[in-house]
């Protein structure tokens, strides 16, 4: 039985190697991102057992998230295009400390993920199934994919959570987002959304009504909302509510913190562990991704979140 599957696109991750304007020829960096597979990798460090389902091109791209998800003891269950490739990021470096990013996926292997391509045999083999609202705004074949995905998972009567992560490059609106994201909100038991992503799914903008309006939608057992470097906030539907602050870290790149603390919640919320102590991994997780760059590779493994305390990672707590 794994303890985590993620269901979403994982994609070339093409980074400038130096500041500077890319259409001057900068030297990249090839690597690979991907919200759902960051989670997999960041409950796989943690020692959980973890799996990544997605749809990938049969390509040398596919082939290079394939060997790495492997290499980090992550189950993988791709179905291949043969027709379309994987798609790419594109992340530019202009000045210091700055990004841009830009997506070629419309189209690409990862968009034609269908419920036809759900293996509904992984998702009952997984304590939990992990989704994103990225795949959502893939369009409306992925969407139904994530239904699909999540009809597998409540027959086998397993747990699902599901991180909002907004990405408003992939909708025409954020009112369109949010009543897809509302959909699916109502059928899961675990729900992480930021609080601007919140305020997509139910127009409040006080983090306590917040966490209201999100148990007021369907069934969650559990709500976390994640208020970046100020920490986070997480509620049970029985009332307990914790809020915790970021620990203070020296940034080096925020990229990838929220999937390391949902993948610190996962880790031990499949283990049994209560609201505190899921909270405290979760948070120190997402300060440990961004103490390196990288959308995955700054993840932590146990050992190495205990150097957050130790003094190791610069900390100002
Ligand atoms: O959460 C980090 C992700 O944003 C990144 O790895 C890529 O999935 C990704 C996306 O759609 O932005």
């Amino acid at each position: 039985l794994h303890d985590v599957l993620t269901l979403g696109e994982s994609l070339a991750l093409i980074t400038a190697a130096e500041n500077g304007k890319l259409r001057r020829g900068s030297a990249l960096e090839l690597s690979f991102g991907g919200a759902e597979s960051n989670v997999a990798i960041g409950v796989s460090r943690l020692g959980g057992n973890s799996a990544w389902m997605g749809r990938l091109g049969r390509d040398a791209i596919g082939e290079l998230i394939l060997r790495e998800l492997r290499a980090e003891c992550v189950t993988t269950y791709e179905s291949r295009d043969d027709e379309v490739p994987t798609a790419l990021m594109v992340k530019e470096r202009p000045f210091p400390g700055q990004s841009r990013l830009a997506y070629y996926r419309r189209g690409q292997a990862g968009s034609q993920l269908s419920p036809a391509a759900i293996d509904e045999q992984a998702i009952a083999s997984a304590q939990v199934l992990h989704i994103t609202g990225i795949t959502a705004g893939l369009g409306e074949v992925p969407t139904s994919a994530l239904h699909a995905a999540i009809d597998a998972a409540q027959a086998a009567g397993r747990t699902v959570s599901f991180d909002v992560n907004h990405r408003s490059t992939l909708w025409k609106s954020g009112e369109e987002a949010g009543a897809v994201y509302r959909e699916i909100a109502k059928r899961v038991n675990l729900i992480f959304a930021g609080e601007d992503e919140a305020e997509l799914l139910v127009g409040e903008t006080d983090v306590d009504r917040q966490i209201d309006a999100l148990f007021a939608l369907g069934e969650a057992s559990i709500v976390v909302i994640k208020l970046g470097d100020e920490g986070a906030v997480a509620a049970t539907r029985e009332g307990e509510r914790l809020r915790m602050p970021a620990t203070k870290i020296s940034v080096v790149d925020t990229v990838g913190a929220g999937d390391a603390f949902v993948a610190g919640w996962l880790a031990e919320h499949v283990q049994g562990k209560g609201l505190q102590e899921c909270l405290d991994t979760a948070v120190a997780c997402g300060a440990f991704a961004c103490t390196g760059l990288g959308d995955w590779e700054s993840l932590p493994t146990r050992d190495e979140l205990a150097w957050l305390n130790a003094g190791d990672a610069d900390p100002v707590m």
